[in-house]
């Protein structure tokens, strides 16, 4: 049994944070998010104050310290939420979710004993020994206004359970993950680098100088942080970048308001243009500008432009994804390693069909597909030597293997060819936050290859067509009915409604589309995609009607 005085501290700790009693809190695709309009009886305070205790436990049984983001990244200012990080910088091992879960739903005068009851029989055997084991967290949030609020309900579970916390105030999701990595690799052979923010921005700033190697980027980019945190964090960094005149990067800086609370993802950022495959309307670009949007936490980036006849092109993330395989797949065949090195790409089923083509008969790289959420992509990247794995939506990274690290890193060149190629793999390794998808980073990582191929955001587009597809998003009662399988691209219940979906689909050439349930907001989407754009809208209103009846039943 635990002492009695830290029971009684967990559960006085918790008092000014009740349990919202009409709601289910689920850890979803990136941890807890909901509404956080009335801050005092929001029910997302109890909901941090439990995470608090479950990271204390995380880093007790992994005896590391663990991370802590608030954060509803590309949700609305209104909304909120909250995700664990693991000692690697990864994701929340996916067992402890229910766990999370658990606790999330455990009312505040039960949550001592709930919290004895998970250390004790699930979590941990040897219960004193790992009582006495420090527990070590760092946190940090984006700019939403609720977040200073749900930073004090976190601090009063941590102080409960004697955590070593530290604060690190306002940070990008990812710049949060590089620091749990940096601390748990500390002084060891898988080092990560200086786990400061300064360490995070001198990382990047060498490895860019270094891959860019003589090369020069046309034109400057223009960068919307959807007025989110990414703003003031991106111009912190072009300090440690060289400038374009001294061989480095223009980067225009717009939609960096983080003072005004609403402005942030309202009709800007990544999840905006995506979605409504449109620039935001205050965008000043004119034809050809190379533009990017980060979303409210800056974890992912999709590129645009509009051409000559006003048309707008988007360059999402899987065209990332295939732009950073053909170059690095490049750069092993130069460096003669690319035999011993297994190169993959992970994709959702969100992705374009005709990306996934692409990949697979021009590029002839295996292609694995699964469910939403970086947490399934990332392992699935971590099976390959050098794994690319992107969310359409602009959500990814590069994983390098430990054989692969070793190899670019050992390789002895035999030509200048070889050595350029060798110290660009090898920057890539540093410049690329392989911790998380990291909008920031990937950003660079696009703007160095488009200057190593000399291309254009247009000549980028070129590789392949993309089919035209259209993404819904339908509100029903219950979105829980809906239950995907096979990477969500088909519901097992309810009963009849994929039969449906099947239908519309084989009326269109190229025809397919899916629906699940989002694991962040309370809806269920819907994509399509066909030969034309009208069929896509087409095949899109008529799966979305398919949605609304079996959600009304
Ligand atoms: C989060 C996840 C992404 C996911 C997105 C949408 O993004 O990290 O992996 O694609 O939500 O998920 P869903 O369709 O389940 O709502 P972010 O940028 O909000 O952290």
């Amino acid at each position: 049994h635990l002492p009695k005085d830290l029971l009684d501290r967990i559960t006085k700790g918790a008092e000014p944070y009740p349990i919202l009693a009409e709601r289910k809190y689920e850890y979803g695709t990136a941890g807890f998010r909901m509404k956080a309009v009335e801050f005092s009886n929001v029910g997302l305070d109890h909901v941090i104050y439990t995470v608090g205790l479950i990271a204390a436990l995380r880093s007790k049984k992994r005896n590391a310290t663990v991370g802590i983001m608030i954060t509803a990244s590309h949700n609305p200012a209104e909304d909120n939420g909250v995700k664990l990080v693991d000692p690697m910088g990864d994701m929340l091992e996916q067992s402890w979710e229910t766990y999370a879960t658990v606790l999330a739903n455990t009312p505040s005068d039960k949550l001592g004993f709930e919290y004895e009851k998970l250390l004790n029989e699930t979590l941990i055997s040897n219960i004193s020994q790992l009582h006495e084991r420090p527990a070590k967290v760092v946190f940090a949030r984006d700019t939403r206004a609720s977040g200073p609020y749900l930073v004090t309900a976190l601090k009063a579970a941590l102080d409960a359970v004697n955590v070593e916390y530290t604060d690190h105030g306002l940070m990008t999701t990812p710049q949060l993950h590089y620091i749990v990595r940096c601390i748990n690799t500390m002084n060891s052979p898988y080092a990560f680098g200086e786990p400061t923010e300064q360490g995070y921005y001198e990382k990047m700033a060498k490895a860019f100088k270094t891959v860019m190697h003589g090369r020069t980027i046309q034109g400057p980019v223009t960068v919307d942080c959807a007025n989110g945190v990414g703003g003031p964090k991106l111009k912190e960094l072009i300090k440690y970048l060289p400038s374009a005149k001294e061989g480095g990067i223009d980067i225009k800086v717009v939609n960096d308001d983080v003072v005004k609370p609403e402005a942030l993802n309202f009709e800007c950022g990544a999840d905006y243009v995506k979605t409504k495959q449109r620039a935001p309307p205050n965008s000043n670009a004119q034809p050809g500008d190379r533009c990017c949007s980060l979303d409210g936490d800056a974890d992912r980036v999709v590129y645009y432009y509009t051409d000559e006849q006003k048309t707008f092109h988007l360059l999402d993330g899987d065209r990332i994804a295939t732009l950073g395989a053909v170059f690095l797949a490049d750069m092993t065949r130069v460096a003669g390693i690319d035999q011993k090195l297994k190169i993959g790409i992970v994709q959702t089923a969100y992705a374009n069909g005709a990306a996934t083509e692409y990949v697979e008969k021009v590029l002839k790289l295996p292609v694995t597909i699964t469910p939403t959420g970086v947490k399934h992509l990332h392992h699935a990247a971590a099976r390959y030597d050098i794994g690319v794995y992107f969310e359409a939506n602009g959500h990814g990274t590069v994983l390098f293997s430990e054989n692969a690290i070793k190899l670019i890193r050992e390789s002895e060149p035999k030509s200048p060819g070889q050595k350029h190629a060798l110290d660009s793999l090898r920057a890539c390794i540093d410049l690329i936050n392989q911790a998380v998808g990291d909008a920031i980073s990937d950003m660079l990582f696009a703007e160095v290859v488009l200057a190593h191929k000399s291309w254009t955001l247009e000549n980028w587009r070129n590789t392949y067509i993309d089919l035209p597809n259209r993404l819904v998003r339908v509100v029903v009662n219950d979105r829980s009915i809906f239950k995907a399988v096979d990477a969500e691209r088909r519901l097992e219940s309810p009963k009849g409604a994929q039969d449906e979906i099947d239908k519309y689909c084989q009326m269109y050439i190229k025809g397919r589309a899916f629906a699940r349930a989002s694991g962040t907001e309370d809806a269920v989407r819907v994509y399509a995609e066909a030969h034309s754009k009208t069929e896509a809208e087409k095949l899109a209103s008529q799966v979305a009607e398919v949605v609304r009846k079996y959600g009304s039943m």
